[in-house]
């Protein structure tokens, strides 16, 4: 399968995020890509850099003071102070409700709170060119998938499902999934779905595409009145106007074991062969791994396979995204086996 990779994505080196008031490392770091490229490596994978420019699906997913603020937000940082250089900056003030947000403040800090939704995004001197290269190679992926090729997969970071139109958040900045599904409209495909497996909802992918019929959104994910993204990801969740039945949300309880997640995932699988898209864009979150360190199913690493057999299954034309999984040695063995389970279905 067509695998991209960057090997420039070290330059998004989050260090720390916030739990329970203390610094703790940042669970979303380059280690997470070095145990995938090895993987990938060792079992004969080839990889390519992706080459394609995305700006201007970009430009169709997110909104233009956001992409200057987040092209230009270290230099800014930087501005502010020389020895910021070794310092990453994090939000302290947010707009919620009725405060501003169409006046874009002067000051930086509060800039990054306007276009953030927590603090445990940070950001780093590479942060733009690597989420940016994460773009391309969706679109990139769009273009080989309209080329004729089966399956592609984007072995890239940061993760892009929490990110919205606007804003930054949950270890994500521009939405990888949400551009390379556009693309894929632009390329001709009528209709794209989007399945999210990712143990955390995709709050923003759903944002972008909730008010639209040509992009279908379903999610898996632990439930959001405990688990992370907290404020978006419930049943209740369907769309609006053209976008009305265009979202599904099925939230599980922690603690979800295999048995009953398979059971959940071919819900959403019936829901989406049943619509006959044209394309799948799947949000490849492997922390609903047993071990991830920051959420609560069960999976275990035999499962993947047969999470990407059943995928292939799908019968769709397919563009797997990396999104989150935070147990990083076993992150990589957990994606290859996914992409092989999917071999595995046409072959
Ligand atoms: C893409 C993705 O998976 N983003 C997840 C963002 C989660 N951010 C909140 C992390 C909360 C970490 N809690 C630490 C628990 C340690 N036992
Ligand atoms: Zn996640």
């Amino acid at each position: 399968m067509i695998t991209f990779y960057d090997p420039q994505h070290t330059r998004h080196a989050p260090i720390f995020e916030f739990y329970r008031g203390a610094r703790v490392p940042c669970f979303e770091n380059p280690s997470r890509g070095q145990f995938v490229f090895d993987e990938l490596h060792a079992r004969g994978h080839s990889l390519r850099v992706p080459s394609v420019d995305s700006t201007a699906a970009i430009h169709q997913i997110h909104s233009a003071r956001y992409i200057d603020f987040l092209r230009t937000a270290w230099l800014q940082w930087l501005a502010l102070d020389s020895n910021n250089a070794h310092v990453q900056p994090f939000p302290s003030a947010w707009p919620v409700r009725n405060l501003r947000s169409d006046i874009e403040p002067q000051n930086f800090i509060a800039k990054l709170g306007l276009y953030s939704m927590d603090n445990g995004t940070p950001l780093d001197a590479g942060t733009w060119a690597v989420t940016k290269a994460a773009a391309d190679a969706a679109v990139e992926a769009a273009h080989c998938i309209a080329n004729g090729e089966r399956g592609v997969f984007c072995a890239t970071r940061p993760p892009g499902h929490h990110a919205g139109a606007d804003f930054m958040g949950g270890y994500c900045f521009l939405n990888h999934a949400a551009i390379g599904a556009q693309e894929l409209r632009n390329l001709g495909f009528a209709k794209v779905a989007i399945f999210d497996v990712d143990f955390h909802h995709g709050n923003g992918t759903q944002e972008i595409f909730y008010q639209r019929d040509d992009v279908f959104y379903g999610s898996l994910h632990g439930n959001p009145s405990t688990e992370y993204p907290f404020y978006l990801g419930h049943a209740d969740e369907v769309g609006v106007g053209n976008g009305l039945s265009c979202n599904f949300n099925l939230p599980l309880p922690a603690q979800t074991n295999a048995v009953d997640w398979f059971a959940a995932y071919q819900i959403v699988a019936n829901r989406i062969a049943q619509l006959k898209p044209s394309a799948l864009v799947v949000s490849l979150g492997l922390d609903t791994f047993i071990d991830d360190p920051i959420a609560k199913f069960k999976l275990t690493s035999d499962d993947y396979f047969e999470l990407g057999r059943r995928i292939g299954d799908i019968g769709l034309p397919t563009v797997f995204i990396l999104e989150g999984g935070y147990a990083a040695q076993a992150l990589g063995v957990n994606a290859v086996n996914v992409i092989e389970g999917f071999e595995a279905s046409y072959r």
